[in-house]
């Protein structure tokens, strides 16, 4: 109880601070939890303060013999090395390392699908992210997702760069946070693909990484499983290409075609950007099988 306690004082303090969310919400601290995530829905630009209140709670938790009680056996090495359960973690380190994508987060007890904050190296002040904490394990990150038609994909250089959408349902988390992540370490690629809400099926790349602005975001795929297939082979080594830059590979213009931001070459194999609900040649596909949903999510490769 303690440590919410202290939690509670850091929050009123920080809500305090906050005009708006003072008027909005304070009142009422029965729902926190969900009046926080209200908060950080509408309000990215304070993802600073937010990520201090993670880890202040996290900082709280970690002294608290309740929720950081053993540490991680000599064996199992915390950071490279298999997911360390939660009933070992060793607090030293929490309090050391932040949490550089989904992974580990879920190697802190995080074990739940939803927002989190992460650091990926180069990025100190932190990104909101969605994390897939139970397919295949979990501790995936995801880059990218479409489950109805609320979000318009087609869009400009810069909406691709930063991000776009919203966590909970549709979006691109920006292909420099896409980089950052995957310059990182070795990512691999997972791909969610659902022909129908019964018919689905999923590809696996051990090899993805996007490079940096300068190289206009090029795609490295490779390493595919028997599941994967050249649906997204097809794009390696293709720039980035957005409604107001033509990248690719064509002698007309991809993106005007066929309507996302994507790895276009001369077009696509894989088009998972495209417009949501059409069953023309611009809509969400996979070698031309139409999509109810789909994702893309990252996790490092476990060696
Ligand atoms: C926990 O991590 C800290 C910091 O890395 C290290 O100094 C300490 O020896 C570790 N403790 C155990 C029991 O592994
Ligand atoms: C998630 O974590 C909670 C609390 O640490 C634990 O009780 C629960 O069993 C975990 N669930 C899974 C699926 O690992
Ligand atoms: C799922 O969709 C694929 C592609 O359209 C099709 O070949 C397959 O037969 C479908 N499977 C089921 C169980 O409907
Ligand atoms: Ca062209």
């Amino acid at each position: 109880m303690g440590h919410f306690v202290v939690f509670l004082t850091f929050l009123s303090s920080f809500l305090a601070s906050t005009s708006a969310f003072k008027n909005k919400y304070f009142r009422n601290q029965m729902d926190l939890p969900a009046r926080l995530s209200d908060f950080r829905r509408n309000h990215p630009q304070n993802v600073d303060q937010h990520s201090q209140m993670q880890l202040r709670q996290e900082v709280t938790d970690a002294r608290n013999p309740d929720t950081c009680h053993c540490m991680c056996p000599a064996s199992l090495n915390y950071d490279s090395g298999p997911i360390c359960p939660n009933y070992y973690r060793n607090c030293s380190r929490l309090l050391i390392k932040k949490p550089r994508d989904c992974q580990e987060m879920y190697q802190r007890g995080y074990n739940t699908t939803g927002v989190y904050v992460i650091y990926p190296d180069g990025l100190p002040q932190g990104i909101y992210v969605r994390c897939d904490m139970e397919t295949d394990g979990g501790g995936w990150t995801f880059i990218q997702r479409r489950v109805n038609g609320d979000v318009d994909f087609y869009r400009d250089w810069s909406d691709y760069k930063q991000g776009f959408g919203d966590l909970n349902g549709n979006f691109w988390i920006g292909n420099d946070n896409i980089h950052a992540l995957t310059a990182q370490d070795n990512y691999q690629l997972r791909i969610d693909l659902y022909i129908s809400s019964t018919n689905k099926t999923y590809a696996i790349y051990n090899v993805f990484k996007v490079g940096d602005e300068n190289s206009q975001y090029i795609l490295t795929v490779a390493g595919y499983s028997e599941i994967a297939n050249e649906a997204l082979l097809y794009h390696s080594g293709m720039k980035f290409s957005t409604k107001d830059r033509d990248n690719d590979r064509d002698d007309g213009n991809c993106v005007q075609e066929f309507k996302g931001g994507w790895w276009y070459n001369h077009c696509y194999m894989s088009n998972l950007n495209g417009v949501y609900g059409s069953s023309n040649i611009d809509g969400l596909n996979w070698e031309l099988i139409y999509l109810v949903y789909a994702d893309m999510k990252v996790r490092k490769m476990l060696i």
